[in-house]
């Protein structure tokens, strides 16, 4: 018989519903659950292969221990046992900062990872933290914090409503959206068109979503900063400049007007690529549509202006009246977790960043986190607060960072490695001990940080589709059994009595005296759930415990397997501020200090061949080539080059060529395509799946070749310490 159940993709940004159907306790079909209130019915090809992840041979589904250099299965209390043997002396002995974490891209859609991986950071006490959004998003975070009050709220595209959506160094047709929870995107830059609106893509590359686009506009990568430069200039030049409603709840107007004044489009437009007319009629279509928002993502962020380029787009939603706009850049209002639904609304504390510095490179840490481009160099080099213990939660580095193989080595040195993982990867094999999680089908599923970027309000939550092996614990459980050995009191403690013990501190924090009576509203829920219910039922949309009969709870999201619609965005502003000021902050002293370094880099001569980033629908980062669904078809690590240039270096369509950088190459194989902005190369990352001890039997078969291991951790963008993973010169030649 088939039964049918309902569970939101935990793959990428877009968390589709997905419809399952089972027969004798296997997954026999997947497709999108049409009546999903927030992804109706989409999914991609990623989606399916939940099941190739379940029944992957290679997923772990045991502890691991290495023993004289080799894995062994061991029994979970014998790897506790192994944990507990070695991290507390090495915390005795070197204090907490010797020990670092590493946190993945999955932790973020896995709720028991993400909610109880804070805990274990908290636990531990370390200042070495490290996680995934210095090689992605923290310019974006950090632009927005320092702007809004805080560090997710973003401003997403309000892409139903627009008339013109401005897309920068993003891909969604392919990456399906990223800070921005938007599920067909393709579906929906259609319907724009239909309506009569307007795409413009602006990339070094004519990607499947320029395809799409009205206009597509190549940039010189990295020259960002300076086309958006000139926007911001030639709106002040041109009295393009309408604030609209929000001109009471906005500061810094005239200091911007300022600093951008001698960044006209003619003087900005060799540095990015694009002529001045072009710039021109970019800020002046954007100042005259009524409906209009520009959008960026990955392209903007992985660079060395990263923040800066962050900064400007909101600039420009702003000065152009289109932020918390219908149709223009609008915030979310989630359900749970929301930083900017909690406390007294319209004011906050703002943001802090640079309250210290790493040790070797004096990086300035970003919401208490150090660039990733710092690990290697804080495990190699001696020293007071040298890190010699790591745990790694869903993170790949040794593929996904910049210098990945100077990473595997440092890796090497440490006494001790944790990873929280379901494979034995490239990272992984250095570990000593590795905890898997359960597999996704397994798991009950809540989105803590997407609704917080969606396209649309709504609430969803997916219970366990399968049920666990039995005796498998949950990832939720494994982190507070390892917070109990950091705290000292052992891996025999009662997971579920600390349990307790840690929400009911985070309720005293939260509601103050209400404390006891909140913690018997949650009732009988443990881990996660209850986090959820605690989140829900105090979010803006909550039942109050009872004070607001009817409003959300745990429960009444379990009763609707489709979601709740919540409804379209609505203006936020000032309501959602959390800035010191109250205000929107236009011209931070932070932002406006680091325009001098664009100004001196004006004339930077242009490098012959650059090298940039690129993202497939059948992959996801470094950790789903193993997947049989996703695997198959063409081989897809190509290195894309323009044909004046492959003439030029006399590479050929299918032939082999060998990039290098600096000290670092790679060897490749090559596509000729006239896709590429001449003098700009584009490599998948993620690729590089033959490092010895790797047990991914269907990647293994074509490794690919690792971007990462050609790129310099020590180039960043030095406010948000984001690596810079584009635009980086290369030279190539033919094998
Ligand atoms: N050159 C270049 N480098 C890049 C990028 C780029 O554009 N160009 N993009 C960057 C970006 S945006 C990101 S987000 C990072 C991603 O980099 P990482 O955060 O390192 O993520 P992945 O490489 O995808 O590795 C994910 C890890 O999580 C594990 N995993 C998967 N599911 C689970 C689970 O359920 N439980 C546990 N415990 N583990 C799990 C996988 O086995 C794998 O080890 O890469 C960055 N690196
Ligand atoms: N299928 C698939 N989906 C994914 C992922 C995946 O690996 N595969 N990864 C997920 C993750 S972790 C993330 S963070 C998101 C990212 O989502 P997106 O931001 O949409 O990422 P990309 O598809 O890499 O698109 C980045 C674009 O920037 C362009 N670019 C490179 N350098 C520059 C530059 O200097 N300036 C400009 N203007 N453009 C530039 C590249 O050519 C590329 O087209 O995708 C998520 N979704
Ligand atoms: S777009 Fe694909 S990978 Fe992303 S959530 Fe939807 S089905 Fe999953
Ligand atoms: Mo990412």
């Amino acid at each position: 018989m088939v039964t049918m159940a309902h569970r939101i993709c935990p793959f990428c940004e877009a968390c589709c519903g997905l419809e399952l159907g089972l027969e004798d306790g296997r997954v026999t079909t997947i497709r999108g659950h049409a009546e999903d209130v927030h992804s109706a019915g989409f999914l991609c090809p990623k989606g399916t292969a939940l099941r190739d992840l379940h029944e992957d041979p290679d997923r772990l589904r045991a502890p691991l221990v290495k023993r004289d250099g080799r894995h062994v299965e061991v029994t979970w209390d014998e790897a506790f046992a192994e944990i507990e043997r070695r991290l507390p002396p090495l915390l005795e002995r070197h204090g907490r900062d010797a020990v670092a974490m590493m946190i993945g891209n999955p932790a973020a859609h896995k709720v028991g990872l993400l909610l109880y991986t804070a805990r274990l950071a908290r636990a531990l006490g370390t200042k070495n933290l490290f996680s995934a959004s210095t090689l992605d998003q923290m310019p974006k975070q950090l632009a927005a914090g320092v702007m809004f009050g805080h560090w997710l709220s973003i401003a997403v595209p309000d892409l139903e409503r627009t008339q013109l959506m401005v897309v920068i160094g993003a891909n969604p047709v392919v990456s399906n959206g990223s800070m921005w929870t938007v599920p067909d995107f393709r579906g929906k830059a259609k319907a724009l068109k239909a309506r009569g609106g307007r795409l413009v893509v602006i990339d070094p590359r004519r990607t499947e979503t320029a395809e799409l686009a009205d206009q597509h506009l190549f940039i010189r990568p990295g020259g960002d900063v300076f086309l958006l430069l000139g926007v911001v200039q030639h709106l002040f030049a041109e009295r393009l400049v309408r604030l609209g409603r929000l001109a009471p709840h906005v500061e810094g107007v005239d200091a911007l007007a300022a600093a951008v004044a001698e960044f006209s489009p003619e003087r900005v437009a060799a540095r990015c690529g694009i002529a001045a007319a072009e710039i021109r009629a970019l800020a002046r279509s954007l100042a005259t549509t009524e409906r209009a928002v520009v959008y960026g993502r990955i392209g903007t962020c992985t660079q060395e202006y990263g923040t800066l380029a962050s900064w400007l787009i909101d600039a420009i939603n702003t000065l152009t009246g289109h932020l918390d706009e219908p149709g223009g850049a609008m915030f979310p209002r989630a359900a749970a977790f929301a930083a900017n639904t909690l406390g007294a609304p319209g004011k906050g504390k703002g943001v802090s960043v640079g309250r210290r510095t790493s040790r070797v490179s004096g990086a300035p840490e970003v919401y208490g986190e150090l660039p990733m481009g710092c690990l290697a160099e804080e495990i190699t080099t001696p020293g007071d607060g040298q890190i010699r213990a790591l745990i790694t939660v869903a993170g790949n580095p040794v593929l996904s960072a910049p210098n990945g193989p100077q990473l595997a080595q440092a890796l090497g040195q440490l006494d001790l490695m944790i990873s929280f993982d379901i494979y034995v990867n490239e990272t992984t094999r250095h570990a000593d001990v590795i905890l898997p999680g359960l597999s996704p089908l397994e798991d009950m599923h809540f989105d803590v940080a997407f609704p917080q970027l969606a396209w649309r309000n709504t609430a969803r939550l997916s219970p366990a589709v399968l049920p666990p092996e039995p005796a498998r614990p949950a990832e939720w459980e494994l982190l507070v059994r390892l917070i109990a050995i950091a705290t000292g009191q052992g891996a025999a403690a009662d997971v579920h009595r600390l349990d307790d013990e840690l929400t009911a501190a985070d309720v005293r924090r939260l509601v103050g005296p209400a404390a006891d009576a909140v913690m018997r509203a949650l009732g009988a829920l443990r881990g996660p759930e209850r986090l959820i219910d605690l989140a829900l039922r105090g979010g803006p949309y909550g039942d109050r415990f009872g004070q607001s009969p009817g409003g959300l709870t745990l429960a009444a999201l379990k009763a609707a397997p489709a979601g709740i619609d919540l409804g379209a965005l609505a203006p936020r502003i000032p309501e959602m501020l959390r800035t010191a000021s109250g205000k929107v902050e236009l011209a931070p002293p932070l932002f406006l200090d680091d325009l001098g370094r664009a100004r001196a880099d004006l004339a930077r001569a242009v490098p012959a061949l650059v090298i940039v980033g690129r993202r497939q629908l059948r992959s996801n980062n470094s950790w789903m080539h193993n997947l049989p669904v996703l695997a198959k078809g063409p081989f897809r690590c190509t290195a894309m080059v323009h044909s004046i240039d492959a003439t030029r270096l006399g590479l050929r369509d299918g032939g082999r060529a060998r990039i290098a950088s600096g000290p670092r190459s790679i060897d490749v194989e090559i596509e000729v395509t006239d896709d590429m902005m001449p003098g700009v190369v584009s490599l998948p990352h993620g690729w590089g799946h033959d490092l010895p001890g790797v047990r991914l039997g269907v990647a293994g078969r074509r490794p690919g070749a690792n971007l990462n291991a050609l790129l310099d951790e020590t180039l960043r963008d030095p406010l948000s310490g984001n690596a810079v993973l584009g635009g980086v010169p290369i030279t190539m030649q033919p094998l």
